[in-house]
C-alpha cells in the first residue's frame, strides 16, 4: 500500500513537470509566431520603406572568389525610431534560393506570352524587387539590341527566373538601336545607362549580349569590388576564356566603377573592339577584373549568323591601340542621341535610340 503512493507521488509530480515544460514551449511558440506576423504586416503597410534607410555600406560575399564587396550607397542605414516602422533584413548571400547547374536550351522556341505567364511577379517595365528582404543592389540590366527577337525571347524566359532566384532588385534595359545605320553596341550600353538611372537609383549595371544566357544561376549578375567578366566560359569558345584579356559578352560595372573609365568608347562602329577598349579603360584606371569560376560562369550563345550592319570594324586595331588618349574625351561625357520610343512591357523596358552614324 505505501509503495503504491509512493509511486502515484513521483508519478503526479512528473505529470505536472511535463505540463508545465509544454506550457513554456507553447508560450515561446506564440510570442514567436506573434511577433512574425507583425514583422511581415509592417512591412506590407510600408512596401517602400526600405528605399528610405539604406545601409552606408553593403557588404556582401562573392560566392565564387570569396573576395568582399562594398557598395557605397545614400544615406545611412537606421532602424526607424517610429512605432510600427520596420525594416526589412538584408538578403543573404549567397541567395538560399539558387539551384546551381541549369540546362539552357534553345530547341523549342518560347512565346512572350507564356514567359508573361510564368513571371507574373514582375512589374511593368521588367522591374523586380524580392519581398521578403532587402535586396544587397540595385541591378540595371542592359542588353545592345537590333532584330533579334527570338533572342529577346529565349533571354526573358531563362534570365527572369535566375535573376529573381538571386534576390536582386532589377530592372531589364533593352536598348535597341533605330534605323539601319551600322550597329554601335558600346554607345547603346552608354545610352542604357544613362536612360536606366533616369527611372531608379541603381547602383550596379549589368551589360549582356542578347543571346547568351548563363549556365548556372550562381553566377551573380550584381558587381563586385573589381569590374566582372561573367560570361568567361562559352560553349562558343569551346567552354573557356579566348583571352585573358578579354572582356565581351556579359559583364558588370557598379557606378563607381563606370563613372572612373568615363564609360564606354561611342565610335566603335560595327562588329569587335569595343570589349578591348573597355579593358583598357579599366586597366589604365588600375583595376582589375573579377570573375567566376570557369564552372560557375559557363554559358551558352544562341547560334546566328552575322546581322547585317554589323561587319567586322576595320579601325578597330587602330583605336585599340589609343585608347588611353582618347578615353577621357570619347565616353559618357560626349554622348549624344535622341530617344525614339520608350515601350514598357512586362517583361522589360524597351527603349529605341537615334545613336547616328559613323562620321567619314
Ligand atoms: N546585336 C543586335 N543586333 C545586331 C547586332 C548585334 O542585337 O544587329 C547585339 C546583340 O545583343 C548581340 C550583341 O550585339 O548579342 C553582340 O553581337 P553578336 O552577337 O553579333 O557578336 P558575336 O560576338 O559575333 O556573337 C558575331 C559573329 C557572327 C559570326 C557567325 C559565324 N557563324
Ligand atoms: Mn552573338
Amino acid at each position: 500500500m505505501r509503495d503504491s503512493n509512493v509511486n502515484f507521488g513521483v508519478l503526479h509530480r512528473t505529470c505536472q513537470l511535463l505540463v508545465f515544460f509544454c506550457f513554456v514551449y507553447i508560450s515561446a511558440t506564440l510570442v514567436y509566431y506573434a511577433k512574425s506576423v507583425n514583422f511581415r504586416l509592417a512591412f506590407v503597410q510600408n512596401p517602400q520603406s526600405h528605399s528610405k534607410t539604406e545601409s552606408s555600406k553593403l557588404e556582401a560575399k562573392d560566392a565564387g572568389a570569396s573576395e568582399l564587396i562594398i557598395v557605397t550607397l545614400g544615406s545611412n542605414f537606421s532602424e526607424s525610431s517610429e512605432p510600427g516602422h520596420r525594416t526589412l533584413e538584408y538578403c543573404p548571400e549567397p541567395s538560399p534560393l539558387l539551384v546551381g547547374p541549369l540546362r539552357i536550351e534553345f530547341s523549342s522556341p518560347v512565346s512572350l506570352d507564356t514567359v508573361r505567364h510564368e513571371n507574373t511577379e514582375l512589374h511593368e517595365g521588367g522591374r523586380y524587387t524580392p519581398l521578403d528582404c532587402m535586396a544587397l543592389q540595385k541591378v540595371a540590366i542592359i542588353i545592345p539590341f537590333r532584330n533579334r527577337d527570338e533572342h529577346l525571347k529565349f533571354w526573358l524566359y531563362y534570365l527572369h527566373p535566375i535573376l529573381r532566384r538571386q534576390q536582386l532588385d532589377y530592372g531589364v534595359y533593352v536598348i535597341n538601336q533605330a534605323g539601319n545605320e551600322t550597329f554601335n553596341r558600346a554607345k547603346l550600353l552608354n545610352v542604357g545607362y544613362v536612360e536606366a538611372l533616369k527611372e531608379y537609383d541603381y547602383n550596379c549595371f549589368v551589360f549582356s549580349d542578347v543571346d547568351l544566357i548563363p549556365m548556372d544561376d550562381r553566377n551573380t549578375y550584381s558587381c563586385f569590388s573589381q569590374p566582372r567578366h561573367l560570361s568567361v566560359s562559352m560553349d562558343k569558345f569551346g567552354f573557356r576564356l579566348p583571352y585573358n584579356q578579354y572582356f565581351g559578352g556579359v559583364s558588370s560595372m557598379s557606378k563607381e566603377q563606370f563613372l572612373k573609365i568615363n564609360g564606354f568608347p561611342n565610335n566603335y562602329w560595327g562588329w569587335g573592339g569595343e570589349d578591348d577598349d573597355i579593358y583598357n579603360r579599366l586597366s589604365s584606371k588600375g583595376m582589375s577584373i573579377s570573375r567566376p569560376s570557369g564552372a560557375i560562369g559557363k554559358c551558352r550563345m544562341i547560334r546566328h549568323d552575322r546581322d547585317k550592319q554589323n561587319d567586322p570594324n576595320p579601325q578597330r586595331f587602330d583605336r585599340i591601340s589609343h585608347t588611353r588618349d582618347t578615353m577621357h574625351k570619347d565616353g559618357i561625357n560626349s554622348l549624344s542621341y535622341s530617344v525614339v520610343q520608350v515601350e514598357k512591357d512586362l517583361l522589360y523596358t524597351k527603349i529605341t535610340v537615334d545613336v547616328g552614324k559613323p562620321t567619314k
